[in-house]
């Protein structure tokens, strides 16, 4: 069993129902990830690609008896599920899912790099990764804390703002909303 963690962005449609649904995606069926821990939800300032609107930003830490590629593969299909059609690099999309940290692996394999090469630099996924795991560890980096304490400090243009959307919740199947 590895501890993996997930990250969910969505910034077309129904951007809630379809972190929703992703989120029972992943969970669902033989072989699926067990749940650990599921953050709130964020709206965030789009970073890099095209203009483009804001996103739904969400982090899921799971256990998965599996190796990284077949989490990938995992996650690959829960955004065809929900229509992905892979467009511009960084542009707008119905549902992102991203593998970024998977156990403590450290892997420059261009197919999975892991950690995720650029979660250390960004803000909607470290604020809901720390909430879902106060503890977390970039692999081979820094607690998840302490980067993102530097991102906020050097984000003096408020690139990378985010809010909290409280209002907005996520749910692990059956169980109560959390
Ligand atoms: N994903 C991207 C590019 N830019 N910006 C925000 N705020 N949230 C994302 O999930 C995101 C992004 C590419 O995957
Ligand atoms: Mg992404
Ligand atoms: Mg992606």
């Amino acid at each position: 069993m590895t501890r993996a963690v997930l990250a969910l962005g969505s910034n077309i449609g129904d951007r809630h129902a379809t972190l929703r649904g992703a989120v029972d995606t992943l969970l669902a069926g033989p072989g699926a990830p067990t749940p650990v821990a599921l953050s709130p939800v964020y709206e965030t300032a789009p970073v890099g690609g095209p203009e483009q609107d804001a996103y739904l930003n969400a982090v899921l830490v799971v256990d998965f008896d599996g190796t990284a590629r077949e989490l990938l593969e995992r996650s690959q299909a829960a955004e065809r599920d929900f229509d992905r059609v892979r467009e511009v690099r960084w542009g707008p999309r119905t549902l992102d899912v991203d593998v970024i940290a998977f156990g403590d692996t450290v892997d420059a394999d261009p197919v999975l790099t892991l950690p995720h090469p650029r979660a250390h630099l960004r803000a909607f996924v470290l604020r809901p990764w720390l909430d879902a795991d106060p503890a977390a560890v970039v692999p081979g980096r820094a607690p998840v804390a302490t980067l993102l304490a530097a991102v906020e400090d050097a984000d003096s243009t408020g690139e990378q703002k985010l809010t909290l959307r409280d209002d907005l919740t996520l749910r692990v199947p059956g169980e109560a909303d959390l």
